[in-house]
């Protein structure tokens, strides 16, 4: 790795939160690029970066890819210890030099000391590899004063200006963010991670605004709890501020999907499609954020990065890679169960020279796809969504496939005054459905065996369901769709035929009708999916049948072809229900980290408790229904679980809770017992069992036994008086 500089001119203003937002972009991660400085002038208007990177290629295609499209990359020496090593204070005034100067070399880089000494922290001057000065940053002085002693030391600095030192680095603890699972820290050594005791405190510290964060708040709040919400995005929306991508929807009916705590709220919140889009949903969250006043309670664009429990004082001390600490009698997880994305690690995918994006980390200002050749790599259901919105803009589409997946139709549909207002008059029956649905959904399965009806009976019933919106394919399918083998190949052919009647080629329509079981990875939706792959534009690549090799500049190298192309889309899904815990320093009352005690896969109570883990919380994580439901259903059931724990809590003036190692040991061996008793167990492949990210132990994540039984499971241990947690 070496070590560049670039000075950015800016044409729209930039503050400390969007120089956090540009560090996040998922390119820095793509192109290996580390960004551990940044010094950005007072008026927002200029900014100088230091980067280490592979070369100044990958540094310029971050840039690119960040929106500063003409900016020029320096190779510098950042000193003998490099950027780490650096005496960073939070303003300085920045000198730089235009052009290089043959003459000057080594004589201009001593001047340039020699005029600043006395200023007394001179904190990188950050000479060009030929030896003539770039810029540097004075930790001390005024602008006029250091200006005129390079004057008058005859190395006069092209411009010299006044700026705030930035460490845009998401985590300070673990450096930039791993796309695979992060080897779990040395926990005595990063129990340094909190230093001193937070000042603050707080009932509770939420980690996340999206959809769980915010139903979490709005009900600690109504508890009458002091909350801190930590978000790393801009706003609050979760999934739906991070998936911009085009064709981004919910695949719930939408209004099944929303907050139901709030009877105004369902009244009032026009839904103008069955499955929203990306942006209705971002507004949706926005609303119910300003409505019940929640903003207020959220730090934005701040990543919790450590939480380590206090014996002493039986409080979670927090870290955010603002520097922010705050000590709270609770931390509850709202981050997600996909929320990191998962980048593939193909060879040269650095030295792409087109751009590069993942699904989960579209930028804002959309990309420019119109005429150009686009490849999208992962069929998922985000790949899904990708490939049949842009197919026919773009002037060629190329679709990397590594597995196929059974897509069923979404049937989506504008809705009309006249469903808002029947959705408002069925609202309790519409709540109580989803309380019946193995996934959350408006759907019921029909308690019948597949095996219990006539050929023509189950075939006309397939065909019912096929003609229905949504997952009622999957949900209201017959009672053992999931449980029996047969029934299951019953319904996977069914599909398959649709498939085949879609798609014109038949050696096309092959390449994309799976063979393993149905439901045993998460079925997308689509609209005129398979039809794309009769459009003269699209191009099918079997993975499979011809891997990828690697990335090149211009393209992608399979086995056997280069398929030039000018954007690749990463469609290649999420470290799935752990991701987003291992990656912050949580310590539990031993000193191990959650990273730690995952090392195998997940274990937990309920799949919100952690043995250990005192007073911590996950309202969507591993091995609770949340994973694979109508998100808003079950996180609605496991912000109601945890504030009712919180409020027996109170009842018995205890102040912490935790389960007993045995109680979690007994959930988890359920959890992998059910997903081995389904027709999961048959197709281990998936991020179900995270399989999808290198590294990462092969245990199922989501509890395969649906929704219902979760919510049976949960009231049946709240019932009992909670026995399996300790609470005093
Ligand atoms: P998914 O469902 O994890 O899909 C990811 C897709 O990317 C899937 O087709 C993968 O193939 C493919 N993939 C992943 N890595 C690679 C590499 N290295 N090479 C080629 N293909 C790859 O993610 P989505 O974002 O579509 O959906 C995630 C969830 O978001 C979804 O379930 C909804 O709940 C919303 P594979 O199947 O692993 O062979």
């Amino acid at each position: 790795m070496s070590d560049y500089l670039a000075i950015l001119d800016l044409q729209t203003l930039v503050d400390v939160a969007e120089v956090k937002r540009l560090a996040r972009h998922g390119c820095l991660d793509i192109h290996r690029v580390s960004w551990p400085l940044c010094a950005l002038a007072e008026d927002g208007r200029r900014m100088l970066c230091c980067y280490s990177a592979q070369d100044a290629e990958a540094v310029r295609l971050v840039l690119r890819q960040q929106g500063y499209r003409e900016a020029a990359v320096v190779p510098i020496t950042a000193g003998s210890g490099g950027f780490e090593s650096m005496n960073r204070p939070d303003a300085c005034v920045v000198a730089e030099w235009a052009g290089g100067d043959a003459d000057g070399v080594r004589a201009r880089a001593d001047q340039v000391e020699a005029a600043l000494v006395e200023f007394g922290n001179l904190v990188q001057d950050f000479a060009r590899r030929d030896g003539t000065a770039a810029a540097c940053l004075v930790g001390g002085g005024e602008v006029d004063r250091v200006a005129d002693r390079l004057d008058a030391a005859g190395a006069a600095a092209s411009r010299v200006w006044r700026a705030k030192v930035i460490d845009p680095r998401p985590d300070r603890l673990f450096g930039a963010a791993a796309t695979t699972v992060a080897p779990p820290p040395n926990p005595r050594a990063a129990g340094a991670a909190v230093r001193a005791a937070a000042a603050e405190t707080v009932d509770a510290v939420v980690i996340g605004a999206g959809m769980s964060g915010l139903g979490m708040l709005e009900r600690l709040l109504r508890m009458g709890l002091s909350v801190r919400v930590y978000e790393r995005g801009a706003d609050v929306g979760g999934v739906w501020y991070w998936n911009r991508y085009p064709g981004a929807r919910v695949d719930s009916e939408v209004y099944s999907y929303g907050y139901a705590f709030s009877d105004a709220l369902v009244r009032d919140w026009a839904w103008q499609e069955l499955f929203a889009a990306q942006p209705d949903l971002a507004d949706y969250f926005r609303h119910v954020a300003d409505r019940f006043e929640l903003r207020g309670h959220v730090r934005f664009d701040t990543r919790v990065s450590a939480a380590v429990w206090d014996e002493a004082s039986g409080r979670w001390q927090v870290e955010t890679d603002t520097g922010e600490r705050v000590a709270a009698r609770f931390l509850i997880a709202a981050s997600g169960s996909l929320t990191e994305p998962q980048l593939p690690d193909y060879p040269g995918i650095e030295t792409f020279r087109g751009d590069l994006h993942h699904t989960a980390r579209w930028p804002a200002a959309d990309v420019e796809l119109a005429g150009r050749r686009v490849g999208v790599i992962g069929t998922g259901a985000s790949g899904v969504q990708v490939i049949q919105t842009i197919a026919a803009k773009v002037a060629a589409l190329t679709v990397f496939q590594r597995t196929p997946t059974y897509c069923v139709p979404q049937r989506n549909r504008p809705l009309s005054d006249e469903d808002r207002t029947r959705v408002v008059a069925e609202w309790a029956d519409i709540l109580a459905a989803c309380r019946k649905s193995d996934g959350g959904f408006i759907h019921v399965a029909d308690r019948r065996s597949g095996l219990a009806v006539t050929e023509s009976e189950r075939e006309a019933k397939f065909e019912a369901l096929w003609q229905r919106p949504g997952f009622a394919f999957w949900f209201s399918n017959f009672a053992d769709l999931m449980m029996s083998e047969e029934v299951n190949a019953l319904a996977s052919d069914f599909v398959r035929r649709k498939i085949r009647e879609r798609v014109a080629d038949p050696a096309v329509a092959a390449r994309l009708m799976p063979d393993h079981p149905f439901g045993s990875k998460r079925v997308p939706l689509e609209n005129g999916y398979y039809e794309v792959f009769n459009r003269g534009n699209v191009r099918l690549v079997d993975l499979r049948e011809t891997p990828i090799e690697g990335v090149t500049p211009t393209g992608i190298r399979t086995t056997t072809e280069s398929h030039p192309l000018d954007v690749i889309v990463c469609a290649t899904g999420f470290d799935a229900g752990t991701g987003a815990l291992t990656r912050i320093h949580i310590q539990g009352k031993d000193g191990t980290t959650l990273a730690d005690r995952w090392r195998n896969g997940p274990s937990t109570f309920l799949g919100l408790l952690v043995a250990g883990f005192p007073n911590l919380f996950i309202v969507n994580g591993p091995h609770n229904a949340a994973a694979l439901c109508n998100a808003g259903r079950c996180i609605e059931q496991n912000v109601d679980w945890i504030a009712r724990c919180l409020d027996e809590l109170r009842a018995r003036g205890a102040v912490r809770v935790e389960p007993t190692p045995a109680a979690e040991a007994e959930w988890t061996e359920h959890v992998l017992d059910v997903a081995a008793g389904s027709v999961l167990g048959r197709m281990t492949n998936s991020w179900f069992y995270g399989a999808n990210v290198p590294g990462k132990p092969r245990r199922v994540t989501i509890y395969a036994a649906g929704a219902k039984v979760y919510r049976q499971q949960c009231e049946a241990v709240a019932a009992a008086g909670y026995p399996g947690l300790m609470m005093g």
